[in-house]
Order: C-alpha cells, then sequence, then structure tokens
C-alpha cells in the first residue's frame, strides 16, 4: 500500500494519530519550555526534562508521519529510537522527584537498566518477526520484555520510588507520585496492546485484531503517557512553587 498526503482516506485513523500527535506533542514541548520560567528553581529541571520527553517525540513523530505516509508501514525502528531516549528521561523524572527523600543514582540507574531491557526485547519481538508472523516468537520476546515493565511497575508500586515518596515531607510530591504510577500500570500497559497485534501476536492470531493498528495503540498511549505525565509533574512544580 503506498500512500502520500494528497490521497491520505479520510478515515485513516492511524495516520490521523500520526499527524495530531505530531502536534500535540510539538504543543506540549513549547509549553513545558515557556512554563520553565513559572517554576521555583528547584523543579526547573524537572520541567526541562518533560519538555525534552514531548520535544524528542515531535521530532520522531515527524519521521514516523512521513514513514507511514510513503509506506504505510509501521515506523518500527524510529518508534523504539524514540522510546530509547524518552522512556529512560521518564525513569529521570521519577528519580528528580524522589531525590529530595533521599534517592540515589543506583536507583536510576536501576530503572534505566529495567527499561531499556523492556525496549530491547521488545524491539526483537517486533523488528525479528518472520514473515507472515509467528506466535512463538511474538510470545517469546513479549513475556522476556514484561519482565522489565513488571520491574518499573513494582518499584514505582510498592518498592523503592514507592518507599521514598512516602517518606517526602510533601503531600503534593507523595500524591503526585501516585498519579505517575497510575500512569504507568494503565497507561503504560495500552503499549503491550498495540504488541499483541502485530502479525503472529496473541490479539493478531487469536480475535483477529489487524496489524495496521500496531500504531493506533501507540499513538493513542505516547499522548497519554508522555504529555499526561508532563503535566502531573507540571501540577506538582506548580504547587509546589506558591
Ligand atoms: C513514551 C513512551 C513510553 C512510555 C513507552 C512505553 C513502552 C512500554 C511500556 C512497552 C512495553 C512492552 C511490553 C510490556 C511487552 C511487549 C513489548 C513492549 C515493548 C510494547
Amino acid at each position: 500500500m503506498l500512500l502520500d498526503i494528497t490521497t491520505m482516506a479520510p478515515d485513516d485513523y492511524v495516520g490521523f494519530t500520526f499527524f495530531i500527535g505530531y502536534m500535540a506533542m510539538a504543543a506540549a514541548a513549547v509549553f513545558f519550555f515557556i512554563e520553565r520560567g513559572s517554576v521555583d528553581p528547584k523543579w526547573k529541571m524537572s520541567l526541562l526534562v518533560s519538555g525534552l520527553i514531548t520535544g524528542i517525540a515531535a521530532v520522531h513523530y515527524f519521521y514516523m508521519r512521513d514513514y507511514y505516509l510513503a509506506t504505510g508501514d509501521n515506523p518500527t525502528f524510529f518508534r523504539y529510537v524514540d522510546w530509547t531516549l524518552t522512556v529512560p528521561l521518564m525513569c529521570v523524572e521519577f528519580y528528580l522527584l524522589t531525590k529530595v527523600a533521599g534517592a540515589r543514582k543506583s536507583l536510576l540507574w536501576k530503572l534505566i537498566f529495567a527499561s531499556t531491557w523492556m525496549l530491547v526485547c521488545g524491539y526483537i519481538g517486533e523488528a525479528f518477526n518472520p514473515a507472515g508472523g509467528s506466535t512463538t516468537h511474538s510470545v517469546t520476546w513479549g513475556v522476556l520484555s514484561t519482565l522489565g515493565y513488571l520491574y518499573i511497575l513494582h518499584s514505582v508500586w510498592m518498592g523503592e520510588v514507592a518507599k521514598l515518596a512516602d517518606e517526602s515531607k510533601s503531600d503534593v510530591v507523595k500524591k503526585g507520585v501516585r498519579t505517575l504510577a497510575w500512569f504507568v500500570l494503565v497507561g503504560w500497559a495500552i503499549y503491550p496492546i498495540g504488541y499483541m497485534c502485530m502479525d503472529g501476536g496473541w490479539l493478531n492470531s487469536a480475535l483477529g485484531w489487524s496489524s495496521q493498528n500496531v500504531d493506533l495503540w501507540y499513538n493513542i498511549a505516547d499522548a497519554i503517557n508522555k504529555i499526561g505525565f508532563g503535566l502531573v509533574v507540571y501540577n506538582i512544580a506548580i504547587n509546589e512553587s506558591k
């Protein structure tokens, strides 16, 4: 299937989410960079990181959108390059929030290691899925990837991140970290849905869900997680700056 901007079908919702995702990420990045000026100096780094996450995503969406329009395929490579940069930055957000309560660098490295593991396994699962799709391949790498996801989930709900947030003197930080933990539990869980839509994936082979929609799920999840996550951090920063 070959698409271009002049022939984009009005019901091409995957293409639609690439376009709107690009603009939303760009707008969010501008917002976070400008609002950096309205918060206390100790929160400026957190807002910078929110701006970088959405800014880096905007640039990748620019390329992914064009790749999708030109080929009609999933831009798996650019997608994972983007995640490899932005997911560790989200780990940095958790670290910055819990640093006041005594978080050490080792916490940051553990989170980054777990997220890299999650993404490398996911990439092997998608990029090396044999033509026509292999359920064994998809499930094996999907399960391995999920181990990294579970580690992060554990840390933010009951492990180190959660404990440090509980020790924080600020109720705003406590509530904020809890909200971010919900993003990791619900928002991040949208990604495996997209993954399982690939040829041979569970949702694809068992329920017949189309592999065309892998990117629809990823685009929706990215908007929720990158912009929503940034807004939660912004909210904490603004309230703590009053
Ligand atoms: C901004 C991008 C974010 C927050 C991306 C998050 C990605 C995930 C949580 C991906 C998770 C996956 C699994 C848990 C199993 C299947 C493979 C992945 C990589 C889609």
